[in-house]
């Protein structure tokens, strides 16, 4: 059976973040000259773009909204989604749009690669970036226009996510995934037991009793030194060739159903390292799914 192709959501929204930057990602991307390797085996939708003049959380759900269903849409069609941030707020409509493919067949798992735990709610939050929230809201905690994005709720269960990289994070997040019970890999546990280890126990984590699971990268996992266009860096990140090559596998599994690479600021950018890098994940995941890239 031919599998589908890949398709690339460009989300163009840094409604989210406090530096809005990364709204000039997706299209940075799709412009590269890095992109003409991999144009037979993606295709890009129209960049979706924040509307104007409405209120800032109005803004974000109805993001969020469309986001999920051009996510729904790609699915339905038996192609492979994509979504570019942007800031990683946009995880709350890839998500959502990705559990409602999926309902009747399971629960989703996912498997979040980030600096941070991006579990505030707006009570907890001083800054109030929403970026700092979507975890959350897929959780089914915060703010309830957010929350009640994927119709039903929460979108994942807790015993579904893993947290990876975790290095930068505020008390009230590390309360709440603790009361749920959501497994955070930090780190320092990924630098002690080796990313292989550590990736292994995530893998396990979200297909274990799901019908399938996503990823969503936020780029500040990596170290800033290798990835420095975001738009958060936090240092002592991982190691980009290392942990592309344990990536890799995850890419070609079968049960991977949707990819998301977030928080992409090419304002930060420096040689164009992490764009590069972003291509390169593009590259494996198209290798990975039987394409030729
Ligand atoms: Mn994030």
């Amino acid at each position: 059976m031919k599998r589908g192709n890949i398709r690339l959501i460009g989300v163009a929204s840094g409604l989210g973040a406090q530096d809005p930057g990364c709204e000039k990602g997706p299209w940075a991307l799709k412009h590269s000259h890095w992109m003409h390797r991999l144009a037979e085996v993606t295709e890009w939708s129209d960049l979706i773009y924040p509307h104007d003049g409405l209120e800032r959380w109005t803004r974000l759900a109805d993001l969020a909204q469309r986001v999920g269903h051009e996510v729904e849409r790609t699915l339905f069609d038996g192609d492979f989604p994509v979504v570019v941030g942007g800031d990683h707020s946009c995880a709350m409509g890839t998500w959502s749009g990705v559990a409602r493919a999926l309902a009747g067949r399971g629960p989703l798992g996912l498997l979040w690669i980030d600096a941070h735990m991006d579990s505030h709610i707006p009570e907890t939050s001083a800054s109030h970036a929403v970026h700092g929230m979507p975890l959350a809201a897929l959780l089914g905690r915060g703010q309830p226009g957010l929350v009640a994005l994927a119709g039903k709720q929460p979108v994942v269960q807790p015993e579904h996510v893993c947290l990876l990289a975790v290095r930068s994070y505020e008390e009230d997040e590390s309360v709440l995934l603790d009361r749920l019970q959501v497994r955070v890999i930090s780190q320092a546990e990924v630098q002690e037991r080796g990313l292989r280890a550590t990736l292994a126990e995530a893998l396990a984590r979200v297909t274990v009793g799901t019908a399938g699971f996503g990823i969503s990268f936020d780029l500040d996992a990596i170290d800033p030194g290798e990835a420095p266009g975001v738009g958060s860096p936090e240092p002592a990140g991982l190691p980009a060739h290392e942990f592309l090559a344990a990536l890799t596998p995850l890419l070609a599994d079968p049960r991977l159903v949707a990819l998301e690479i977030a928080e992409y600021n090419p304002e930060h950018d420096r040689a164009q390292a992490t764009l590069q890098l972003i291509v390169e994940v593009l590259d494996r995941l198209a290798k990975g799914r039987g394409g030729h890239g």
